[in-house]
């Protein structure tokens, strides 16, 4: 869905770049002046058709940029509430804590410290081809989670009570193995650029044994 709204948007913005770039080139080159005379050509003012017409069609364009955008955040912020994984994402300057609930069973939470590799960051475990729950928390400033492999950034302000839906959001599609590159993506003070983690998706069996090995630290 992200990607069809990037690239839609993409298809449109170029589109409108060609009809003006096309209506530059068109004036300059058929409207050019020919003759060395000092007289004007005649000057279009007050005309009303052309006045509503280069009201309307700024109008109508950014209606369909907003539809869309409107229509797709709107699906892309539902929270049912009833995911199996929850996950409590808290921020600091400048590293991150996740603490993840199966079931209601909380896990040791994992928390981190600057790094300059992903790799030595906190690291999420997650299953796949699960939904997942997510709640963002700031302790200090301003920062935004983001894996960009996820196509999904959500900032984190200090402040927003638990139960506002801004702090949550859900993810179903994450289906395929592998260890994501994240980071904070909100300059948040002098180790932002260090704030990084990584998110490893793992199968069911694979998850399932993670379970196993946590079950001794659970709280
Ligand atoms: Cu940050």
């Amino acid at each position: 869905m992200v990607q069809s709204l990037w690239n839609g948007a993409w298809i449109a913005a170029l589109a409108t770049g060609a009809v003006v770039i096309g209506l530059i080139l068109w004036a300059t080159i058929f409207h050019r002046k020919r003759r060395a005379k000092a007289e004007l050509p005649p000057q279009v003012r007050y005309n009303l058709p052309i006045e509503m017409l280069y009201t309307l069609i700024p109008l109508v364009m950014v209606s369909v940029f907003f539809f869309f955008t409107a229509r797709d955040s709107e699906t892309l912020s539902r929270v049912d509430g009833d995911a199996t994984v929850k996950v409590k994402v808290e921020a600091f300057q400048w590293s991150w804590r996740f603490t993840t609930t199966v079931n209601g069973k909380t896990l040791k939470p994992v928390a981190g410290v600057p790094v300059s590799d992903y790799h030595q960051g906190p690291q999420l475990v997650l299953p796949t081809k699960t939904k997942i729950e997510f709640d963002l928390e700031t302790d200090d400033v301003i920062h935004s989670f983001w894996v960009p492999e996820f196509l999904f950034k959500r900032d984190i302000i200090p402040g927003i009570p638990e139960d506002n839906p801004g702090r949550k959001f859900q993810i179903t599609t994450l289906d395929k193995k592998g260890v994501y590159a994240g980071r904070c993506a909100e300059l948040c003070g002098v180790d932002h650029s260090r704030m990084l983690f990584s998110v490893k998706l793992v199968d069911q069996n694979e998850w399932n044994q993670y379970l196993t090995t946590q079950a001794g630290s659970a709280q």
